[in-house]
């Protein structure tokens, strides 16, 4: 029948290939100077280039309409006024910042960005910027032979990215994550480059699915995108540290978590009623193993409808929440986005009579199938429906809870494409876009509506909010775990560089399931990952339903004991911690670090995934095999002292350690020091004392800054808070130790003992000058007051 029509003509039918390939954007028309910049026209459109700061420039250009300066939300800075010199050239133009220099050659338009000293940071030239007609975006860089790439959010792989071509399209992946399983659940479109020792970073405020390429071509890179414009941000470095510092100036910083979001957390696929979390709380007590916070899994609704409990399994919440955090112990219960399709339910009646729902353009509600069955999704780029969302935790709130943790949020559907149907509107405050280009956000957008919500109803309490999804910028509201990983030591080895790659992007508050989620975990592998968990920013043990339990007793009293030790040190090093997180707030510096981080001239730590730092002093090369008590530990400039049993190892070498199955290697930096409080069943117990542990050895200057306050408000935004920057010099047989205390906190601890280790001849010791004693051979131990 058909044949009969004119479809036995349809184009369609030849099966026409679509044109991907890449116009130029051709050359510069016009060049005219801004407040803050530049208007190039070109002729593919108006590039737009804006200093934000001396050492922060922002590069924009839409080849399909005009050129707009409004950004994506993860920015939340506005440009500064930067003072700057503008020269149009005849064959370029250049623009010139205290820090920065951007170089436009005209015809065609190639950029290059070089930092103050002429050091190109990066370059186009055989191609530069570029789009087709399915209206995608690309931009090519050189690369050179020396270029190491870190960041990119949650990646599998090793550390360094060179030779890999990754995704940003949060995905909900339940299939075991390997080496080429991409993209996962965040979508962090940024990076950074280390170059013989300097790093520059790069950002790409791109919400659609964005590409980055660093495997296609031998001597170059890409990063492109499925639509949108080319809007991307160029930092100048040159440490790591400053890299991380501008990144986290444009999309924000964690909030100093509550102290308790920072102690052990157990979780499981479901604690399924009032009793069995009552009696997972008591063995905790019994057994002495400390514990701040028990998660409740989807079961805990009644047929997974959000804001409602199951009566017959948890008849009294309210009760649970108030008996638990009377022992310390918090409840966290699990809030996805979907929203049963159900007209007696008053959240669905809410969304749909509100219009909070995400919509087709026709106007009818997208309903997809997830945990409750069907299911509608709030829109969350609306703040009118955020702030509805947020007013809702509420009925969480109100029983006490102070954390939430967002699952399924990339949004996850059960169906092939795993999520939302593209065509599906978002209102975007009045510039509504498709799902298709803001999918990428719905993590972010439900987490700011979570946080703002439960923030106004705390009354001042610190919220806590973990999350599976999330864009550039959502360490400003929750903390990331990296979704369903399994019970296998080669998970346990990827959660290093992941870990360690989130905190290069800003995102300093992050960890895995520890144990693994799905498969059996056994007794080996929760003892060797507990070991690194104690040590991980983020420290839960989350297992799923239908695999073995694998709370710290499950495998027998042999790994008990030895998972009780670890969780313990968790504790003992909180106030150390701590003061790490307080750092991430003030700079955008992550809690644990590659050693490329703090050694970027350093060759043999650039691809190094499987040891961590621990701040600026500590390494940790944990096990992570089965049967093994050896390995090899590399060890960078320095001497380095094993904390377990005080030997020394030089650094610039590897060593082979030896580390039966209770033993962690960790090694502190010698000429440092490491704070610990008391062991304690939860950070609600206060430390009394604390001990600074100082690890003799030739210094001329070791600072750290000792960080308190009371742990759980927010206070500390108007300077109730206390730091203690300690200085040391270790030198010619002296201890000088110089402590310097900013803002107005009475901390807990009444007495401060220093103890110092490594000490082999007399030496004397003086705190802020004074000479406190002198301390003859093994004599390494006194206590005063700080
Ligand atoms: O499809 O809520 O990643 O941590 O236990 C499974 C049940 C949905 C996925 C999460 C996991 C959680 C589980 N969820």
């Amino acid at each position: 029948m058909l044949e009969d029509t004119s479809f036995a003509i349809h184009p369609g039918q030849k099966k026409q290939v679509k044109n991907r390939n890449f116009n130029d954007i051709g050359k510069v028309i016009k060049f005219e100077q801004t407040a803050n910049g530049a208007t190039v026209q070109t002729e593919s459109g108006d590039l737009k280039i804006v200093f934000y700061r001396a050492d922060i420039v922002r590069f924009v250009l839409n080849p399909f309409g005009d050129t707009t300066l409004a950004s994506s939300p993860a920015l939340i800075a506005e440009p500064e006024s930067v003072d700057f010199l503008a020269e149009d050239a005849d064959e370029d133009i250049l623009l010139q910042s205290a820090k920065l220099t951007v170089q436009i050659k005209k015809n065609p338009v190639r950029l290059t960005v070089s930092d103050q000293d002429g050091n190109v940071l990066i370059r186009e030239a055989a191609k530069g910027m570029g789009y087709n007609h399915s209206n995608e975006v690309i931009c090519f860089k050189e690369m050179d032979v020396a270029d190491h790439f870190y960041g990119f959010g949650e990646k599998t792989g090793f550390l360094d990215k060179r030779g890999e071509k990754m995704t940003m399209w949060n995905t909900d992946v339940y299939a075991p994550h390997n080496p080429e399983t991409d993209p996962l659940y965040q979508s962090i479109p940024y990076f950074m480059t280390l170059r013989n020792g300097s790093a520059h970073g790069l950002f790409f405020d791109n919400t659609f699915k964005t590409t980055f390429d660093f495997k296609t071509e031998k001597d170059g890179y890409s990063f492109g995108a499925e639509g949108g414009q080319i809007d991307y941000y160029v930092m100048s470095g040159p440490e790591p540290k400053d890299v991380l510092e501008q990144y986290t100036a444009l999309t924000g910083r964690i909030p100093i978590p509550p102290k308790w979001a920072i102690g052990y957390h157990q979780s499981r696929y479901s604690y399924e009623s009032e009793q069995e979390v009552r009696e997972l709380a008591n063995t905790f007590l019994e057994k002495g193993i400390p514990l701040d916070v028990i998660y409740l899994d989807i079961h805990y609704m009644n047929e997974y409808r959000v804001f409602t409990f199951d009566r017959a399994r948890f008849p009294k919440p309210a009760q649970l929440v108030s008996d638990l955090k009377e022992k310390g112990i918090r409840v966290i219960p699990i809030v996805d986005p979907g929203v049963k399709e159900d007209p007696e339910y008053k959240i669905y009646q809410e969304g749909v009579q509100g219009g909070h729902f995400c919509k087709y353009i026709e106007g009818k509600i997208y309903l997809g199938d997830v945990w409750p069955g069907n299911s509608a999704f709030p829109d969350f780029t609306s703040s009118r429906v955020r702030k509805w969302w947020g007013e809702k935790h509420e009925f969480y709130t109100n029983l006490g809870i102070e954390g939430i943790w967002n699952d399924m949020n990339e949004p996850a559907v059960f169906n092939e494409t795993k999520t939302m149907d593209l065509k599906v509107i978002h209102e975007n405050e009045g510039d509504p876009k498709t799902h298709r280009e803001l999918h990428n956000l719905y993590g972010l957008m439900m987490g700011k509506a979570t946080y703002t919500g439960m923030k106004n109803q705390l009354e001042g309490l610190r919220p806590f909010l973990l999350t599976r999804a999330g864009f550039a910028g959502v360490q400003r509201y929750a903390a990331v775990w990296t979704g369903d990983n399994r019970s296998f030591w080669e998970h346990l080895q990827l959660s290093l560089p992941m870990v360690m790659n989130l905190g290069l992007s800003g995102i300093p508050f992050a960890g895995p399931d520890v144990g693994g989620f799905a498969h059996d975990s056994n007794g080996e592998l929760l003892t060797r990952w507990t070991q690194v968990g104690a040590f991980t920013p983020y420290f839960r043990n989350h297992s799923a339903i239908g695999f073995a339990r694998q709370e710290p007793w499950s495998f027998g009293e042999k790994y008990e004991k030895i998972i009780k030790k670890y969780i313990e040190i968790r504790y003992q090093w909180l106030p150390h911690l701590y003061s790490l997180f307080a750092e991430a707030h003030r700079s955008g510096t992550p809690v644990m670090r590659p050693l490329m981080f703090e050694y970027p001239h350093d060759a043999n730590t650039y691809q190094l995934s499987d040891q961590f730092m621990v701040g600026d002093n500590v390494i940790v090369a944990p096990i992570m095999q089965p049967g093994i008590e050896h390995r090899a530990v590399y060890l960078p400039e320095g001497q380095w002292i094993d904390y377990w049993t005080g030997e020394e190892w030089a650094g610039e070498q590897h060593h082979l350690i030896k580390a039966e199955l209770d033993v962690l290697p960790v090694f502190i930096k010698k000429g440092s020091l490491v704070v610990q409080g008391e062991l304690k069943q939860t950070t609600e117990m206060k430390d009394e004392k604390l001990t600074v542990h100082l690890y003799y050895g030739d210094c001329t200057d070791y600072s750290f800054k000792l960080y308190q306050d009371d742990g759980i408000s927010f206070d500390y935004e108007n300077g109730k808070c206390l730091t203690k920057e300690m200085n040391v010099i270790c030198q010619d047989g002296k201890v000088d130790l110089t402590i310097t205390d900013r803002g107005k906190f009475q901390p807990d601890w009444k007495t401060v003992e220093l103890v110092i280790h490594g000490v082999c001849d007399n030496i004397s010791v003086s705190v802020n000058g004074i000479v406190k004693s002198a301390i003859k051979k093994n004599e390494q131990m006194f206590t005063f007051q700080l």
